[in-house]
This record gives C-alpha cells, structure tokens and sequence, in this order.
C-alpha cells in the first residue's frame, strides 16, 4: 500500500439549532406568555493525535467529515441538545492548513493532543428572549447560525528523534528490526522500504524513536527512485544515523563515492537537513576482515575530512549497534541539557532588557 503522508479533506462542523416560538397554553391561563427555548449548539470538529497511527491513509477513503447538529429550542422553554463535537484521529506530527487560504491553523505533536479545525454555529434564541413591556407576545425569534465549512490540506512529517539515511539496500531496516521491536520489510534489493516506519529503542527512560526511510540515490532530488519529498521525515529529527555498505555489489556504491552523493541530494533538498548532526554507521562489518575496515575508516575520514562520529557496525548480527545505541541516547540527554540551558540563557537576557 502506498504511503500516504498528504491528503486534502473536508470538514464541516454542527449548525446551531433554531430558536423556538412557543406560548404558554394551561388551563384557566388565557394568555400564556412566550416560552420558546434556545437551539443547542453545533458541534465542532476536532484533530485527536494517537500514538499508534503513522500514516494518513484513513483520509483516503473518508475525506467527508461533519460534526453534528444542534437541536432546535423546544416550548416550556426547554433548550434544544447540543450537537455532538466529531473527534478525528491522526498520527503525531500532523499539520493542517486551510487549503483555500493557505492559513496554518495548527499541528498535532502528542497522544490526545486536540486542535479545533471547524467551530460550530451557536443555537439560535427562542422568543423568550424578546418579550418586553410593549410586547407580550413575541413572534421573533434567532435562527441557529451555520457551522464552519473548511477544507483542509493535511500533511504528516512523522516525529522521530533519529533518522536513517543511506542508499537502498544499506541495511537501515536491518537496523531498524535488530534495535527496536519494529519489523520494518528487510531483503536483498533496493527500494524494499516504501515508507517511513517508526521505532522505539527502548533503553529504560533514556529510550527514543528511530525512524527508517525509503533508501536514496543519486539523483533523486530529480525524481529518480522514488523521489527525495521523504526526506521531510527527517527534518524535525535531532540526529541523522547515514548507513554506508562496506561492501556493496556496484562499486559506483563504494563507501566514499556512496557519502559524496548521498550528501549532494541531501543538499538538494534542504540545506537545514544537510547542516544536521550526523553520524556514519559503516554497516556489513562481517562481510570484511578487521584491517580493511579500519583502513576503510580512515580512507573516509581522510577523504572526506569526516570530524563527526563514525562507528563500524553489523546490522545483521547486533555487533556494535548496542554501542551505537548508547551513544545515541546520551547524545540526545546532551542536547536536551543544552536546549535547556539555551531557553533559560534567553529567558535572563529577556529578564535583563525588561529591568533596563
Ligand atoms: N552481511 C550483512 N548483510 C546485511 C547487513 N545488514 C543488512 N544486510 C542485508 O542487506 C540487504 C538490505 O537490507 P535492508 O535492511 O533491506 O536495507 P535498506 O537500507 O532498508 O534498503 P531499502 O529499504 O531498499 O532502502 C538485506 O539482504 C540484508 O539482509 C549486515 O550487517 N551484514
Ligand atoms: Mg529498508
């Protein structure tokens, strides 16, 4: 099934129900003075974030959704129900625009997290409300207003702290499947991952989410493979894990030809994703013996001037990957710490201006 991470909707939300014209009418009371209740509101169409979601395919095959309707005011001044408020659920990471005016209105980034994207029409008055000195007998009352009609352009960029990049057939699900419980499709060709799939490392609190993505190659910021619009995937990632093969079949793939190109279609998109933290996994540590892999790994830190982290790994058989792993967890402790620091470093400086 294709990934489906954009997705066009409409969404209406209650109309309010009318007001109520209505008289007293009880034995021995001859002229019952006006009792019409109010419409009860519309309801309103909510965004609900849930965890185990991860595409936008429910959109595919319902892209209609309506909120329900107020009742209308009722006599003895009984107010109408209010209509029910409709909740759709979506995948954390979800962003809506107005797809008429472009507006953002809003992002979904945790469980049960809610956002308003249609506001109901408020009940309408009953005549009870227009009742005066001059006039006893009200015939006036205020129809319930209409619901919002919105359509909506929703798109997902899946919220994950690593991202995987490398070429088809690296082993980034191998990864994926050996570090977490996720069972993302493994097998001997390229272009096995169609779309992004979530993990979680699970190291006590310091656990985090890993997310494998489509392989790329070279060109694909033209449209070659499938393309480079997944790499938005990677954007609110914190840290980029690229997986090189050690040993690839097609020496066009050999390793320090393999970075240069990856990191030229990185580029290509997003200089942002191109300017984050990354490390090189060098993968398939099995497939050679232990000197050719360290001079391997020096070739690519000398070549391509590599100051960052770079580990030698197996997907397939574990070795080294828990390492790997503790490392990417402790990086990340880091730069919450930093964050941290840096929110409270500008909260004084904002402290300081106030005080001059
Ligand atoms: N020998 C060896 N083979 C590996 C290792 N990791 C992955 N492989 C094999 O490499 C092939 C590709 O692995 P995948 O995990 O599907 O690669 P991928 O990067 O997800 O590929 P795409 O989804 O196509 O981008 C499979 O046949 C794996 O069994 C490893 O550490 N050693
Ligand atoms: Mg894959």
């Amino acid at each position: 099934m294709k990934f489906v991470d954009e997705a066009t909707i409409s969404v209406t939300a209650g109309k309010g129900g009318n007001g109520c014209m209505s008289f007293r009418r009880e034995k021995y009371i001859p002229r019952g003075g006006p009792d019409g209740g109010d419409g009860g509101d519309g309801g309103d169409v909510f965004f609900i974030g849930n965890s185990g979601l991860n595409t936008l395919a429910d959109f595919r095959y319902t892209r209609d959704y309506r909120a329900q309707h107020g009742e209308g005011g009722k006599g003895r001044k009984c107010a109408g129900k209010a209509g029910s408020d409709l909740y759709i659920r979506v995948p954390l990471g979800t962003l809506v625009y107005d797809q008429d005016t472009e507006e953002f209105i809003g992002e979904v980034l945790k469980a049960d997290e809610v956002l308003l994207v249609a506001k109901s029409g408020d009940g309408g008055l009953g005549n009870t409300h227009f009742k005066s000195s001059i006039n006893q007998a009200p015939r006036r009352t205020v129809p319930g207003s209409e619901g919002e009609f919105r359509r909506l352009h929703v798109e997902l960029k899946v919220l994950a702290d690593v991202g995987l990049l490398g070429f088809p057939n690296a082993g980034k699900s191998t990864l994926l499947r050996t570090v977490s419980a996720a069972h993302p499709k493994v097998a001997d060709y390229p272009f096995t991952t169609l779309y992004p799939e979530l993990g979680v490392v699970d190291i006590g609190k310091a656990g985090f989410v890993i997310a494998d993505i489509p392989g790329l190659i070279e060109g694909a910021a033209d449209g070659v493979g499938l393309g480079i619009d997944f790499l938005k995937h990677l954007q609110r990632t914190r840290l980029l894990m690229h997986l090189v093969d050690v040993a690839p079949y097609d020496p066009e793939q050999a390793p320090v030809k393999a970075i240069r190109k990856l990191e030229v279609e990185m580029q290509r998109f997003d200089q942002n994703l191109r300017d984050k933290e990354r490390w090189l996994l060098l993968n398939k540590a099995d497939m050679l013996p232990d000197e050719q892999l360290e001079t391997l790994k020096q070739e690519i830190i000398d070549s391509l001037e590599w100051d960052g982290p770079v580990y030698v790994i197996s997907a397939i058989s574990g070795q080294g990957c828990d390492v790997v792993m503790n490392a990417i967890s402790q990086r990340l402790i880091e730069l919450d710490r930093m964050e941290a620091e840096q929110a409270q470093d500008e909260d004084e400086l904002d402290t300081e201006e106030v005080q001059d």
